[in-house]
């Protein structure tokens, strides 16, 4: 077989799995509710939208109203605790997510997804911490800014759900009560983490129902996040600028070069391996404008795959054959820029928002699991109601680039959701008590959330 016809039929496994997956697991993804679904949604108002998406923004009316009820009484709660004439001491039950700053921005957004869920399910009050110039990247429907109401809470108690790497309460995700006598004696719920470390939390017995209910398509990153976390208007602007030159048919990229640290035990995904996939999409587009949006952790990598892609569709090939005309462009974020707070990673955090964004908007992802960047633009992601999911691309080990049989092939996958992943729950699956990895092992995404980050041996609890 030629490489196209490989790749082809690699690709046509993957979709077959996934259509199985969506037979077998029930029939939540019938045509009839979504219909209804669409109609009752028109009114929705809380979702961000951008005037390029109009027809394809995410809605989920029965999440807005949700959301809409707690604005209100998180407004009414908090007027009240600050009135200086409430003499009670009775102190409203919170959770509190602290982002880690010196993480990427795409790091950042799970933890504060998961918090809010946490808030949502356990009755509580949701606040932020330490998040510095969150204004001037995200427009608010509430103040979660926890300096607000922080000096009243210096006596509570607190229990740490999560912290890092170290402290999680999984048992308690994926099986427990958040409402029992023992985790309502914490004023404070506190996560600090850099993982969507709560994808569990769907399949736990006690808010299956809500989650059926609520958000019945498994979207649940993309429904909280698009409402959660608006981007500032003078972003979202320049996010619709760059998207005015999208045409029929955009396929996003987001290359992850600079990574790993140099030496040849590293893992590296080949700039090759991005340009395949992307070839490989191109055989199903016919008479088409097609755009190409190219997002990179750098310059010389941007560029690099840039000129490749311009090479090959201006060239008299199979392709250029499909009548299609194509475009490549990346936004202006200079990424030789130095980071001052995290210096392997380069760029600004207003570019790193307006890339992941821009991404969120393409019709087709090519992303690698070696970055949780890129599949967090797929989960804040407008276009999430697509049925097709992301296309990862596997990094493979430096010193592997020796052997032709390996570098010459793209390893791939094409997931069923848009979701990011969890990459704690390989750590979850080989350390938790069984009926906690049975419970998780109950999610139906739960071998998509698994698929994260390098194919690397989980640790083992000591
Ligand atoms: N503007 C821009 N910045 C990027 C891009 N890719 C990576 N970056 C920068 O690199 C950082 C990557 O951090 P994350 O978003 O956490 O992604 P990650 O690859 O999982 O990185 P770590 O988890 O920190 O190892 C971002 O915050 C940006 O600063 C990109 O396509 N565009
Ligand atoms: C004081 O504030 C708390 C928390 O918001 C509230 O539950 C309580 O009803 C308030 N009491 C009065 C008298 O307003
Ligand atoms: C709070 O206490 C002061 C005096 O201790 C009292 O005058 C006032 O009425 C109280 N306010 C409320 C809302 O109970
Ligand atoms: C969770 O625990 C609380 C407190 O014990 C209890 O009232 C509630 O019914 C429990 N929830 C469920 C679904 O059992
Ligand atoms: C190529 O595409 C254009 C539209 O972009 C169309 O008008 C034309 O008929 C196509 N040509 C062929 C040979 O299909
Ligand atoms: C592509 O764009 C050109 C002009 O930019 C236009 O003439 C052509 O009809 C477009 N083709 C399709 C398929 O939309
Ligand atoms: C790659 O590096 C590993 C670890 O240093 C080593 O065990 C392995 O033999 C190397 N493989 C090749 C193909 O050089
Ligand atoms: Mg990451």
């Amino acid at each position: 077989m030629t490489k196209p016809l490989v790749i082809l039929s690699i690709l046509l496994n993957v979709t077959t799995f996934s259509i199985l997956l969506l037979l077998i697991n029930t029939n939540r993804f019938t045509c009839i509710p979504e219909l209804v679904e669409t109609k009752e949604a028109t009114n929705s108002i809380n979702t961000e939208n951008l005037k390029n998406d109009d027809n394809t923004k995410y809605m989920n009316s029965k999440f807005d109203k949700v959301y809409n009820e707690y604005v209100k009484k998180h407004d009414r709660t908090i007027t009240k605790l600050l009135d200086p004439s409430n003499n009670s001491s009775e102190l409203p039950k919170v959770v509190v997510v602290r982002p880690d700053m010196h993480a990427g921005f795409g790091n950042r957004l799970p933890g504060i997804i998961c918090g809010f869920l946490y808030s949502l399910i356990s009755d509580r009050l949701f606040f932020i911490d330490g998040y510095s110039n969150f204004e001037k990247y995200f427009e608010k429907d509430f103040d979660h800014n926890w300096d607000t109401v922080s000096y009243l809470y210096k006596e509570s108690s607190a229990k740490d759900l999560h912290i890092r790497d170290e402290v999680n309460d999984f048992t308690l995700v994926a099986r427990g009560n958040f409402s029992s006598e023992e985790i309502n004696s914490y004023d404070i719920l506190r996560v600090y983490t850099i993982d969507y470390i709560c994808a569990p939390l769907s399949s736990n017995p006690y808010y299956k129902e809500w989650f059926n209910k609520i958000i019945p398509d498994y979207r649940i990153f993309t429904t909280v996040s698009l409402t959660l976390l608006k981007l500032h208007p003078d972003l979202k602007s320049q996010v619709e600028d760059h998207a005015n030159k999208f045409r029929d048919y955009n396929i996003g990229i987001h290359l992850r070069e600079k990574k790993s640290p140099e030496g040849t035990k590293s893992w590296m995904v080949p700039i090759e391996h991005y340009y395949e996939a992307v070839r490989m999409l191109m055989l199903e587009v016919k008479n088409k404008n097609v755009s190409i949006f190219v997002a990179a952790d750098n310059t010389d990598g941007r560029n690099k795959l840039v000129n490749l892609l311009n090479e090959e569709f201006k060239s008299n090939n199979i392709y250029h054959d499909n009548n299609n005309s194509v475009k490549i462009f990346h936004s202006e974020d200079n990424m030789d820029l130095e980071n001052p707070v995290m210096w392997v990673n380069r760029g600004t955090e207003v570019g790193a928002l307006i890339d992941l964004k821009l991404l969120g908007l393409c019709d087709d992802l090519v992303i690698t699991y070696a970055s949780s960047f890129g599949l967090l633009a797929a989960g804040w992601s407008h276009k999430a109601s697509r049925q097709r999911g992301l296309f990862v691309i596997n990094p493979i080990k430096k010193n592997w680039t020796e052997n032709l049989q390996v570098v010459d092939k793209i390893w791939m996958w094409g997931a069923i959701s848009s979701e990011p992943c969890m990459y704690m729950s390989k750590l979850l699956i080989k350390n938790e008590d069984e009926e906690t990895v049975r419970t998780f092992k109950s999610n139906p995404l739960w071998i998509h959330y698994s698929q994260c980050h390098f194919p690397i041996e989980p640790r083992t609890k000591n």
